[in-house]
This record gives structure tokens, sequence and C-alpha cells, in this order.
């Protein structure tokens, strides 16, 4: 029966090789163990319990192959984490890989009750109102492009950035913590979508537009689209000694009203330069209800639209020199003085583009027109010819538009709705391909003609996924050096693959092994997420990352970075009243708080520091103060500050909210609130 099941299944080399080494692992011969015997089956290479596990599960060699490719064991860590958009969530999703296991989902943009993110403690409160826009309070965010820091091209560890395209914010997470630091709003679009992109040095953090609007969203009647509307880019300038991103030394671009979508920083020969995707240069403004097209048609009758080439650094000279407007108080430059200065050129690119993706080493520039079978590969080195050689029109704002067929180094026909394009580190590059709900991989020319055996610029290998697929990520995929190995493909549909979970599905990560060259591709595990509808992500190396395992110091404050003047040690906690206000000092440590008792009056003004003086990895503990929306997550070391206004009297109990200790549901107080008369 085993033989039946093996010869039934057409062994792959690969997953030959894989069950040869399962042999070796599980027994290599017939075998006496402790006074066991260990029987072989020889035709499929298992032991005769793996091979009844096999059987009775129904699993293919090829399910074998993935499953030994995938599993890591327990106690043991992934070779990479992947970093992806948590969607709708606001949330920042880790992820280990190959084992695809879920490590934390950070909060970002939402709050987030475990990580007592966004409930009271004063650091949480104060990033998240960063985000309010015109003092409206926004809690979630349709984070879609994380980005990692990069130097010299390649990831650091250090920080990650996410966007979120409702509310045109980008967020700072800082590595060491893994903590959110800093949410900047764009005073300059209400909206992005091609962000967060970094330059190899992450100086810069690009967030470019989407939908047009006049700048500052002000109004205007849609019959002054042509007039009144821009797009943007804004450069958001990074400062790495803070960690904080300055607004008032970033810039944004003034755009024509086209729909700027993704961008990428060049790198190496390209560095210094941005390429932007765009579309609707038809300039369509839609109204279906009236007779117009519709903006699905409105917007996809031109054959080209527009690539945007910037470059970044005469732009932040221009910028630094005070050449610019002020849009809500943040400096812009005009079109006019982008054109002057010779900041931005457009390339035409087909057909509603979506992806624009930078080689590894900066030197091609890959485009995937939605409504085109093509990747459209265009060269730098042709692009700065053109440039100089100052042969081209200009589109209707005056813009600067190179000649297609100056600056175009390759299409490649790889299938039905090309959106997005990944590398690896044997000369190949995959494109996600929507309607075709596959994977391609085409062999790339010019110095990564070198790296494989296919002809340059053609395809090599399709991958079916399920179903849909927006971006991927390959491992290491967007630097100087990508790693190849590994791609996950984030697909928007997943119809049959999971159990049914009632009418909204879960999202469907997939992971492929593109290890092997030529056509190899498998596909090995698949990821439900829990959590809808993430966008794109980025996978690290795990041991480019070293996260503290506890806060430096106790008394730490996460959102300085430095010891916070509230946080003390064991012996020093007081309530001190001064007037209508009583403010806390108190300590958390395996098994109590200091003080269990807080008596204060009605009306009272509390402001309360909590200090957990742990020094033990993983020692957390949490603090609910019930009835007043106030809940903490205090790692060893860190000290956390809330404060409110005692307005009903009564007996609060105050608890950990963390399983910390045998005696946690001994660490509790008493918060007496005596009425007012
Ligand atoms: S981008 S797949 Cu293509 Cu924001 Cu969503
Ligand atoms: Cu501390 Cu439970």
């Amino acid at each position: 029966m085993t033989k039946q099941w093996v010869y039934k299944h057409k062994l792959t080399l690969g997953g030959l090789l894989v069950v040869i080494l399962a042999i070796g692992l599980l027994a290599s011969c017939d075998r006496s163990d402790e006074g066991k015997t260990v029987s072989v089956d020889t035709a499929s290479g298992l032991s005769a319990d793996a091979s009844a596990i096999a059987a009775e599960r129904g699993l293919t060699p090829e399910n074998i192959t993935a499953a030994l490719k995938t599993y890591v064991p327990s106690g043991q860590h992934d070779e990479y984490i992947m970093f992806s958009s948590g969607g709708h969530s606001g949330q920042l999703l880790v992820i280990g890989l190959p084992s695809m296991r879920l490590l934390k989902v950070v909060g970002v943009f939402t709050p987030e009750p475990w990580q007592g993110w966004g409930y009271g403690a004063q650091g949480t409160m104060d990033v998240l109102n960063e985000g309010n826009v015109r003092g409206q309070e926004v809690r979630w965010a349709d984070t879609h492009h994380p980005a990692l820091s990069e130097t010299g091209g390649d990831y650091d560890g250090q920080w990650v950035f996410l966007n979120d395209k409702a509310n045109g914010r980008v967020a700072v997470i800082d590595l060491r913590d893994f903590e959110t630091k800093q949410i900047v709003k764009n005073p300059v679009a209400l909206i992005d979508h091609g962000g967060a992109m970094v330059t190899p040095d992450t100086e810069w953090v690009i967030e470019g537009g989407q939908y047009a609007a006049p700048l500052g969203w002000e109004y205007s009647s849609l019959e002054n689209y042509a007039e009144d509307y821009r797009g943007m880019v804004t450069f958001w300038k990074f400062n790495r000694e803070t960690g904080r991103i300055e607004p008032e030394n970033s810039f944004a671009l003034e755009l024509p009203p086209y729909w700027q979508d993704l961008c990428d920083a060049g790198k190496l020969v390209s560095e210094g330069w941005v390429f932007c995707n765009s579309f609707n240069t038809e300039m369509a403004t839609g109204g279906i209800e009236s007779g117009n097209p519709p903006f699905e048609a409105g917007a996809s009758q031109r054959d080209m639209d527009y690539l945007h080439i910037i470059n970044l650094n005469k732009a932040a000279e221009v910028a630094a020199a005070g050449k610019t407007m002020e849009v809500n108080g943040f400096n812009v430059i005009p079109l006019e003085t982008s054109i002057a200065e010779g900041l931005v050129y457009f390339a035409p690119e087909p057909k509603s583009p979506h992806g624009v993706d930078v080689t590894p080493g900066g030197e091609y520039m890959v485009i995937s027109g939605k409504l085109d079978p093509h990747v459209t590969v265009y060269s730098f080195d042709k692009i700065q010819k053109a440039v100089a050689a100052g042969n081209f029109e200009t589109d209707d704002y005056g813009v600067p538009v190179l000649k297609f067929e100056d600056v175009l180094e390759a299409q490649i026909e790889v299938g039905l709705g090309p959106l997005h394009t990944q590398f690896d580190d044997k000369g190949y590059a995959y494109t996600s391909l929507f309607l075709d709900t596959q994977v391609a991989r085409w062999a790339l020319g010019g110095a990564y003609g070198e790296l494989h055996e296919e002809e340059d610029w053609t395809l090599v290998d399709k991958q079916d996924v399920q179903y849909n697929v927006g971006h991927i990520v390959a491992a290491e995929g967007d630097t100087v050096s990508p790693d190849g190995k590994y791609l996950v493909s984030l697909n928007k549909w997943a119809v049959d693959r999971f159990q049914n979970v009632g009418p909204l599905l879960p999202q469907n990560f997939q992971l492929i092994d593109i290890s092997q060259p030529g056509d190899s591709l498998q596909l090995l595990y698949d990821m439900p997420i829990g959590v809808g509808e993430p966008h794109y992500a980025q996978i690290i190396k795990a041991d480019k990352l070293a996260p503290w395992e506890v806060y430096p110091e106790v008394g730490w404050n996460p959102h300085t970075q430095s010891k916070d003047p509230n946080g003390i040690e064991a012996g020093e906690e007081r309530i001190e009243r001064n007037g209508n206000t009583v403010e806390i000092w108190m300590t958390a440590v395996r098994s109590h708080f200091t003080p269990e008792h807080v008596e204060i009056k009605q009306g009272d003004h509390v402001i309360w520091h909590i200090t957990n003086v742990e020094r033990a990895y993983d020692a957390t503990h949490g603090f609910s103060l019930p009835g007043y929306n106030i809940n903490l997550s205090l790692e060893p070391g860190e000290t956390a500050t809330f404060e409110f206004d005692a307005t009903e009297d009564g007996v609060y109990s105050y608890y950990c909210t963390e399983f910390c200790s045998a005696l946690h549901l001994e660490m509790t107080g008493y918060m007496l609130v005596e009425p007012s008369e």
C-alpha cells in the first residue's frame, strides 16, 4: 500500500532529495534502537511509522517535502522575520519564516490592549494623538507598506516605517522594543499611497500621494480639477540619532493631478533618485450617477501614463535653499520650480501601472501595467542620457516627458494583471499576477544575465497562488543584496483554502520556495491572516535584529527611550497630595503592587506612575483600573504614567492583567474613592 502511494505520485527531484534526507533522519535502515526495531519502507524511504502517518493523512511526497522545509521544532527560531502590514487593523504583524508563526501584532495606529497601547499610558496616547486629523481622533488605519530602515541599501534592523493610506500618515517603530514612537500626519494631502519607502541610508522616508485634491485638501469644485487639484510626493527627513521624523526639515513636491501610486528609491547607481508611478493621467473626475464614465473607465483610456522620475538629491537642495511655498506650515516645492530646476521628468508607462521596483543594483526600474500583460523595464543609464540630451516634449503642465523608446530596456510578457516585482540572488525577478492568480519568475538581463542560465529578459516559471495575489515579498527583497530562498505571496482572496468562517474570509499568505533555479518554484505553506487587508511586507534575516530583552534601566520610559524622572526603585513608593491633585509613585514586582491601598476623594485629579522593577526576561506586569478605560503593559524596567479625574466615588480593584506568577491573582489593590460630601 505504501509503495502504491509513492508510485502514484511523481517525486520531484527536490522532493526526492528531502525524502532521502528524511531517510537519514528517521531511520537509514532497519535498526535496533533500545531493543525496538524501526522498519523502513524502501520505496518511500520513510520509516514505517512516518509512512503510516503520511498515508493516513493523505500526504503526497510534495506535501512531505514542504512540511520538512517549513517545520521549525519547538524551541528553535526562524531564520527570517517578516514585517507585514496589518491592513485595516492599523497594526504591524511580525511573522517568522519559514514556520509562518505569528510572533507579534505591534500596536501602531490603533489602540491595542495587550500592549497597553492607547489605554491611558501617556506616551502611547501622545503618539496616537499625533495622528489626529485636524483635531479629529482617528483610531484606525489602512496600513499598506512597511519599510525597514537601511544602511548602505541593506536592512539594518533598527526601524520600521508604516503608512496609512486612508489618512495620509506615516508611523515610526523602533525595533529595540518593537514599539511605535511617532506618527506624522501629512499636512499637504489627506490620503497617500506610495509610502512608506526609504532611501538607502534612511535619510528620507517617501510618502507618495494617490487621489489628487487641492493641496491641504482645501475645497474646490471638481470642475476646476485641472487647475486646482494636485498630486504630491512627500520626503520625510528621518533623524537616526533621535529616531524621529523631522517635519520641519521635510518637504513635498507639488505634482500634476495624476494619481501617484507606488514609489521606490533608487539605489547604488541610481541612488539619489526616486521613481513613482501614476495613473489617471486622463484626469477623469468620475460621476457615474450623472452619466459620466465611472473612474474605472475614465482613468483607463490612455495607453500610457507617466512614470515620475525625481531627482531627490537636487530637490533636497532646492528645499534647503528655501525655494518652497508653505501648505499648512509644510514646505512644498511648487511644480514650476521643480520644472525649472530639473527635479521631475516623466516617461510614458503602459497601462494604468501599479508597482515600480528598482533592481538590486539600481540599474533598472520595473513597471507593471495592470492592464498590460508585460512588465516594462527602464534603464537608469538611458534615462540619464535622455535627460542630458534634452530630447523631450512636455505634458500639459510643462513637465518634460522623455521618449519611451529612449529609456526602454525590455518588455517581458509575464501574464495578466501584473502588479509588483521582487528580486533574488540568482538574477531572477518575480512579478505578481493578480488576474492570472500566479507568481511569474523571469530572468533579468544586463549584469544579472550572468547569474542564470536562461536567456535575458525571458519568462522562466509560473506558480499558481490561491488567490488573486497583490504584493509579493522576497527575503531581503528590496535591498542591494537579496537573499532569494523564500518568497511570500500576499493573496487577497482565500475562497476555499480554509475552514469557512463566515462571509468575511481571512487573507492568505503563501510561502514559496525560490531557492532552486529554473522551473522549480514550490508552494510550501498557507497562512491565514486573521486581520485584513495587509498589502505589503518586508523580510529581514532574523540575526540582523537585536531587540532589548528588558529595558536598559529600571524606570525606563519607552517613549523617550531614556530614564523617566518618575521612574523609581523599590522603597521609593509614595502618595502625595497637593490640593485636589493626588500623585502616586507605585512599583510592580512579582507578586504585588506597592502601595496596595490608594485612598482618594471624589473630584481629585490623579496622576499615577507605575514602575515595573523586574530585571527578569519576560517578567511583564499588566495594570488595569476598571471603570476608567486604563490598561497598561509594564515590561521589565518600564515606567508608565496615566492621569484621570476621579469623577465617581466607590471601590475599585486594580490588578495585574498578566499571569506573572503563582500568586498573580493576589497582585491587586484597592482604590477607595470617598464621596465628596
Ligand atoms: S499596493 S496590493 Cu499593490 Cu498599496 Cu496593495
Ligand atoms: Cu503581575 Cu500578574
